[in-house]
């Protein structure tokens, strides 16, 4: 299993873009074009059919290595033994989270602001999501925070960062430039004609 060091292109099976039915084969795409970890985000869904879609997933990321992280259900990354699980800040507490999804289980936290992130980086996590940099679609209730601040989070956290929100392969470079190391990627790749491909270029730019 990939460690989490060493992921740079974080994907995201968001709900809002995937049909339930595809899911296991975009993740397939995702992981072919070198995306190196995937999170389940469907918001809208009951506990039954997360559960229903992390089983359809786990298996293709567990076959190739990759980490699979449950965005908000602790317990169904549990029941499928998920490597990771992601909390947003009004979520429930970390140590609850642990304690559903097991002990051995990587949390990463969403994050706003340099504070945010700090509180967030002196608790128990394992990544932090830090965001969202660009106006976005995928999470609009949220205003954007710019890339003035990205340079200045990673001199102060030394835990895994993954920049988040409007980020494509167009702004990439500027992205990169402003200080990001690791970036999550949404609707740029789950709207792209060829995910793979797109993926592909993603990877080329980061590391
Ligand atoms: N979280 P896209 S921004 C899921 O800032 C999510 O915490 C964010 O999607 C945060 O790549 C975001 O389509 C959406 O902009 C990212």
């Amino acid at each position: 299993m990939k460690r989490l060091e060493d992921c740079l292109l974080y994907g995201i099976l968001d709900m809002g873009y995937v049909q339930p039915a595809d899911v296991a084969r975009v993740a397939s795409q995702m992981i072919e074009g070198g995306v190196d970890i995937i999170q389940l985000r469907a918001k809208k869904f009951s506990t039954v059919d997360v559960q229903w879609l992390a089983e359809q997933i786990h298996p293709v990321t567990s076959d190739a290595g990759v980490p699979f992280v449950v965005n908000d259900y602790p317990d169904v990354a549990g029941a499928v033994r998920a490597e990771g699980v992601h909390l947003g800040q009004d979520d429930m507490p970390l140590e609850k989270a642990r304690g559903l999804a097991g002990y051995r289980t990587v949390i990463g936290k969403s994050t706003h602001s340099i504070a945010q992130a700090m509180a967030a980086a002196g608790d128990d996590t394992d990544y932090i999501g830090f965001g969202p940099l660009y106006a976005t679609p995928t999470k609009p209730e949220y205003p954007p925070i710019g890339i003035d601040e990205v340079r200045t989070v990673h001199e102060m956290i030394k835990k895994p960062i993954f920049c988040i929100g409007g980020i494509k392969l167009e702004n990439l470079q500027k992205v990169l430039e402003a200080g990001a190391k690791r970036v999550v990627i949404v609707s740029g790749i789950l709207q792209a004609k060829d995910m793979t491909a797109y993926c592909r270029k993603v990877k080329g730019m980061l590391g």
